[in-house]
C-alpha cells in the first residue's frame, strides 16, 4: 500500500518540471520515491511516465517546446523507464513475447512501456525497439520460439506498412496483438486489419493470457482496395507533391521567400497529407484523414502557417485526383473540417 500523499498524480508536476529541465537524476528520484512508498511499478510507468510524455507531445505541438527540448525530455523518460525496470526486476516464467515497432516507426518509448508492463505480469519479453523490418522480425520470431508478438504503431499513416507486417507474422502462425495511437483511440483500424488490439499494456497482458481470444479475430476486411485508389495514390506520390508545390508557389504570397528549412517542412507536410490520405483509403475510413487535417492545422497555426494554405492544397489534390472518388470525398470532408479562415480561398483562387 502506498504511503498517504505519495502518488503518481501528486508527484506529476514535479516530474514534469524534471522533464522540462532535462534533469535525469531528479526524474529518476521521483520514480524511486513512488516505488519506495509501495506504488506498483506498472502504476509508475502508466500514471507518471506515460501521461508526462503525452504532455511533452502537447507542448511540442503548441510550439512551446522545441524538438531539442522534446528529445531531451524523452531521453529522460527512457532513463526513468530503465530505472523502474531495474528496481522491479521481475523474473517471468510465462512464454516469450517479442515487442517491436512497425517498420518505419520511431516511437519506441510507448512500446517499451508496454514491454515492461508485460514483464511485470510474468511474461518473458524481448524488446526489439524502433523500426524493425518485417522479414527480420519473422526470422527472429522463429529462431527464438516466440509465443506471441506485440507490435506498436503510433502514426496512422503507417497502417498499410503495419498491415504487411501483421500479415507476415500471422502467416508464420505467431499470434499478434497490436497497439498504439496509430490504430485509433478505440482500435477500429486494427479490427479493419484483422488483428487483436489492446489499448494499453495491462489489457495486452490479459489478452495474451488467452490464446483462444487472441486468435479469434475476424479476418481483415479490405475488399475496397479493389478500386486501386490506394495503389494509384501511392504510385503518384512524387508527382502530386511537385504539382502541389507549384500550385502553392503560384497562389501563396510570400512562398518564394521561404527559407530552405521552411521549404523542406512544406515538402514534408505535403507528403504527410498524401500518406494520411493513402492510409485512410487503405482502411476505408475518411475520419482518419479528417482527424489528421484537424491536427495539421493546429500544428501549422502555432508555427504561423495559415489554415488557408492547407485548404488550398486539399482543393488542389482533389482537383488532380478527380478520378479518385473516395480520395475526393475524404479531401472535401477534410476541407470542410477546417476553421472558417481555412475554407476561404487564397487571394489568387478567388
Ligand atoms: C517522443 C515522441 C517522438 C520521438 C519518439 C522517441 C521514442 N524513443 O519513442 C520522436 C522524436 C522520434 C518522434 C518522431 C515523430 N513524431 Co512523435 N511523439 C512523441 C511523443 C511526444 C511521445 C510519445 C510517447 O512516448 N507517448 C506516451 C505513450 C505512453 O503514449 P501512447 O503512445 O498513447 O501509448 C500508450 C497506448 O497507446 C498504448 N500503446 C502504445 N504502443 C502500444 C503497443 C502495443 C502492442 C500495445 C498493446 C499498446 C500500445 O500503451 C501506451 C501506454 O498506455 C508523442 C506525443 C504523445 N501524445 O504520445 C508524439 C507524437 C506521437 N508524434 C507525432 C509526430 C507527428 C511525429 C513525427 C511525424 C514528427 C516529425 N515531423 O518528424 C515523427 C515521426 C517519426 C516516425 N516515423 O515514427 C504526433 C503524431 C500525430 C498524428 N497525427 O499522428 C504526436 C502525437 C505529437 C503531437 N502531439 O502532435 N516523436
Amino acid at each position: 500500500m502506498a504511503t498517504t500523499g505519495i502518488s503518481p498524480a501528486a508527484l506529476y508536476p514535479r516530474y514534469l518540471h524534471c522533464l522540462a529541465e532535462a534533469d535525469e537524476p531528479a526524474a529518476v528520484e521521483v520514480a524511486r520515491e513512488l516505488l519506495d512508498a509501495g506504488v506498483p511499478a506498472d502504476r509508475v510507468l502508466l500514471d507518471l511516465v506515460a501521461p508526462a510524455q503525452a504532455e511533452v507531445g502537447e507542448r511540442w505541438a503548441r510550439n512551446e517546446w522545441s524538438v531539442a527540448q522534446e528529445h531531451a525530455a524523452t531521453h529522460v523518460s527512457e532513463r526513468v523507464v530503465a530505472a523502474i525496470a531495474a528496481y522491479a526486476n521481475p523474473r517471468g516464467d510465462r512464454g516469450r513475447i517479442v515487442v517491436a515497432c512497425m517498420d518505419g516507426e520511431w516511437h519506441a518509448l510507448p512500446a517499451r512501456l508496454v514491454a515492461e508492463v508485460l514483464r511485470l505480469r510474468g511474461w518473458q519479453v524481448t524488446f526489439l525497439g524502433a523500426s524493425v523490418p518485417a522479414a527480420h522480425l519473422v526470422s527472429y520470431l522463429h529462431r527464438h520460439d516466440a509465443y506471441a508478438v506485440a507490435l506498436a504503431c503510433a502514426l496512422p499513416m503507417r497502417l498499410p506498412q503495419a498491415h504487411r507486417m501483421i500479415e507476415a507474422c500471422q502467416r508464420s502462425d505467431v499470434p499478434v496483438v497490436v497497439g498504439g495511437r496509430g490504430f485509433g483511440a478505440d482500435g477500429r483500424w486494427a479490427r479493419r486489419l484483422g488483428v487483436a488490439w489492446a489499448p494499453d499494456g495491462p489489457t495486452a497482458a490479459d489478452l495474451l493470457g488467452d490464446e483462444r481470444v487472441l486468435r479469434a479475430v475476424a479476418p481483415a476486411d479490405l475488399a475496397h482496395l479493389a478500386d486501386d485508389e490506394y495503389a494509384g495514390l501511392v504510385g503518384r506520390r512524387g508527382e502530386l507533391i511537385d504539382s502541389a508545390l507549384a500550385d502553392l508557389a503560384q497562389r501563396m504570397p510570400g512562398f518564394g521567400d521561404y527559407t530552405p528549412a521552411q521549404f523542406d517542412s512544406t515538402v514534408s507536410d505535403l507528403g504527410y497529407i498524401l500518406d494520411f490520405l493513402a492510409a485512410a483509403l487503405y482502411v476505408d475510413d475518411g475520419s482518419l484523414f479528417t482527424e489528421f487535417v484537424e491536427w495539421l492545422v493546429t500544428i501549422l497555426a502555432s508555427r504561423g502557417v495559415p489554415a488557408a494554405a492547407v485548404g488550398a492544397t486539399l482543393r488542389h489534390y482533389a482537383g488532380v485526383l478527380h478520378d479518385f472518388p473516395r480520395a475526393g470525398a475524404y479531401l472535401r470532408a477534410g476541407g470542410a473540417s477546417l476553421p472558417a479562415a481555412g475554407r476561404r480561398p487564397l487571394p489568387s483562387e478567388a
